[in-house]
């Protein structure tokens, strides 16, 4: 049986192809897997990973129905940072200030980011998904729309599940295959996830300890400076011309140039007399918020590239530091 059940699988896959139609899932499953074990990856482990892997109509129609950004910035922030999840960053910071101290000794990254992506990713480590990560990946992946992207991500999957990090049934993510409480995808898991209790395994799912190392690890990485801070909220004059703003590098330009042209703190100060380089954007047009952001925002932008996401993070790590 074993014998022939290759080359059976090998010819329906030709079968399909040569009728230019698009296999079903049995067929595109069994190709995953002869895939993985031409990887390298024993017959033994891919069996049974992906024991019990079944299209997910769901996840299919999460992927298509994801929201456009059609809130406000205003409505955005009022949503993603509550009053109740400044206060429970604020305590949470003080609860775990010990571990949070060393990570942020050892990266050097700002303690109040970390909560704040901790929060803003999975309220603290409340929110992590119930989905079967390969589960989720080989449906996305069969679904079509970003194959290459989503067979990326399952194959670096297969990898953390070789190395023994999490056991399979633990592990869990989005329906979109992101995974933990800083909801790594599995190749930021692969870059940037960290074993900072030394335990031999790299649990972004259940300790804390890894959780901040491996925010911190991936914010460090893509550039941050904990010499300086986010940006902040600013203003600017009447017929200001936003032709200026945009995040592109071609925009950055220093602080002294932005005063120039008018631009202040929101509340009318001057702008810091450093010598910074800065982006001014305007996520809602000229009539919403404006902010003036540095070089650790656009590492924000590494993580989400979604602005609001970024602003929500920063406006969060703000609050934590005024401490409500
Ligand atoms: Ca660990």
């Amino acid at each position: 049986m074993k014998f022939i059940y290759k080359p059976l699988i090998i010819t329906l896959v030709l079968i399909s192809q040569s009728l230019n139609a698009k296999p079903s899932f049995e067929v595109y499953l069994a190709n995953l897997k002869l895939e993985a074990v031409g990887q390298g990856y024993t017959n033994e482990f891919i069996e049974e990973v992906f024991t019990n892997v079944s299209y997910r109509e769901k996840t299919v129609v999460a992927d298509k129905n994801q929201p456009e950004t059609k809130l406000t910035l205003d409505r955005y922030l009022a949503t993603r940072v509550p009053d109740w999840k400044v206060k429970k960053a604020v305590d949470l910071m003080e609860k775990h200030q010990v571990i949070l101290n060393r990570v942020e000794q050892q990266f050097g990254v700002q303690k109040r980011f970390i909560v704040a992506l901790w929060g803003n990713e999975s309220n603290f480590g409340k929110i992590t998904g119930t989905h079967s990560v390969i589960n989720s990946l080989v449906t996305l992946a069969y679904e079509g729309r970003r194959e290459a992207l989503f067979k990326k991500q399952l194959f670096a999957a297969l990898t953390i599940l070789k190395q023994g990090h999490v056991k399979k049934e633990d592990f869990l993510g989005s329906w979109a295959g992101a995974m933990g409480q800083s909801q790594f995808m599995p190749t930021s898991f692969l870059d940037y996830a960290i074993d900072f209790d030394n335990d031999g395994r790299k649990d972004i799912w259940n300790n804390t300890a890894d959780v901040f190392a491996s925010i911190a690890n991936f914010l460090k990485s893509e550039g941050w400076s904990e010499d300086i801070t986010w940006g902040r909220q600013v203003s600017v004059p009447d017929n200001f011309d936003f032709n200026v703003a945009g995040l592109q590098s071609s925009k950055k330009r220093l602080l002294a140039h932005w005063q120039k042209l008018g631009v202040r703190r929101y509340d009318g100060q001057d702008l810091p007399q450093v010598g910074l380089k800065a982006s001014l954007i305007n996520p809602d047009g000229k009539n919403g918020r404006l902010y003036l952001v540095y070089d650790n925002f656009h590492t924000l932008m590494k993580w989400n590239r979604s602005s609001y996401f970024g602003i929500s993070v920063s406006y969060l790590s703000d609050r934590i530091k005024k401490g409500s």
